[in-house]
């Protein structure tokens, strides 16, 4: 990485932030904010070296792109990975296979809210050990299901490129329906390629390195590209709260939800099953998110209606009589 790619630094910080605070500045403005200090109670922060984790699993197998391969014959890979888009373990079921890594750490206590709970065994995948080395990453997606995640660095260090659901990176070109997304072949061709392009955008990306013991919030909709700049561990979880509830029922209701939905094998009638599941056990509250939409749209509508008849800038009215 050039040190030019790396140089800025605009996400939101936050260290000792209430709920309250994170869900009214954050989650329901849907914007990324990089939280500090959140996981010093993770027994994982401390434990999870290498050697720590040969021991415990390093002849279980774990899913490394489309193949499974043992911990320690993935990090003796890792050893001499040189290429430029390195293998990366990335595994949504390392908590069931050892039980022991499941406990080393807990949700920070801004995402307890996790409404695909209610599905029980039947929901989908929502939370991945993330092991590569120095240049692995992820290319530029939106999280599945119209769900936010965070992830948490406990190794290493990542670099972060985020932009708002209605900016499609340069470079990156969606299917109509999103189902598919072409992006340059590797992470550091977008940097070489695309990265100087969003210099002149007035849409600036949100950028950032995040460290071992951070924790970044991506929600839900945002396109983000990450590289891993050291060997490195984390944690993601993706979830759904009551902020996003409303859209990630409609994306399960997409007509093409066969192709769209992932992480599970009933793609086609996770609407309704979720739907049920969320009646049972928080009556009422799909009606009450629905009202309170209907009453935020309706209040921006008055707004943008008395902006466009007063002159905003000088505050007077623009008809003459
Ligand atoms: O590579 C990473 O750590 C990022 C993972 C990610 O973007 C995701 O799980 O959606």
């Amino acid at each position: 990485m050039k040190s030019e790619w790396l140089e800025r630094d605009n996400i939101q910080r936050r260290r000792g932030i209430s709920v309250n605070e994170f869900v009214a500045n954050f989650e329901e403005p849907n914007k990324p904010v990089l939280l500090e200090g959140c996981l010093d109670n993770w027994a994982a922060l401390g434990k999870w070296e290498r050697d720590y984790l040969v021991e415990v699993c390093g002849d279980v197998r774990f899913s490394v792109g489309p193949v499974e391969m043992k911990l320690e014959d993935f990090f003796r890979y890792s050893d001499q990975a040189r290429e430029e888009r390195p293998l990366y373990l990335f595994d949504p079921k390392f908590a069931e296979k050892i039980p022991r890594l499941g406990s080393d750490y807990q949700v920070p206590v801004y995402f307890n809210e996790d409404m695909f709970c209610c599905l029980g065994n039947e929901r989908p995948d929502y939370r991945w050990i993330i092991i590569g080395p120095a240049g692995s990453g992820s290319s530029f997606h939106i999280d599945p299901n119209s769900t936010s995640a965070w992830n948490a660095v406990i190794k290493g260090s990542k670099k972060w490129v985020l932009f708002p659901p209605d900016v499609v990176p340069p470079g990156v070109h969606p299917s109509p329906d999103g189902a598919e997304v072409a992006c340059p072949v590797s992470i550091i061709e977008w940097f070489m390629n695309f990265y100087d392009a969003t210099k002149t955008w007035k849409r600036k990306p949100i950028e950032c390195v995040c460290k071992a013991g951070e924790v970044i919030f991506v929600p839900n909709g945002w396109w983000h590209l990450v590289i891993n700049l050291e060997d490195s561990i984390a944690i993601t979880q993706n979830f759904v709260s009551r902020r996003n509830l409303l859209s990630v029922l409609d994306f399960l209701k997409k007509p093409n939800a066969s192709t769209l939905v992932s992480g599970t094998r009933d793609r086609v009638n996770l609407h309704e099953k979720f739907k049920n599941a969320i009646e049972v056990s928080f009556p009422g509250c799909i009606d009450q998110l629905v009202m309170q939409a209907e009453e935020k749209k309706a209040e921006q509508k008055k707004l943008s209606f008395w902006e466009s008849a007063t002159d905003s800038k000088v505050g007077s009215f623009k008809f003459s009589f």
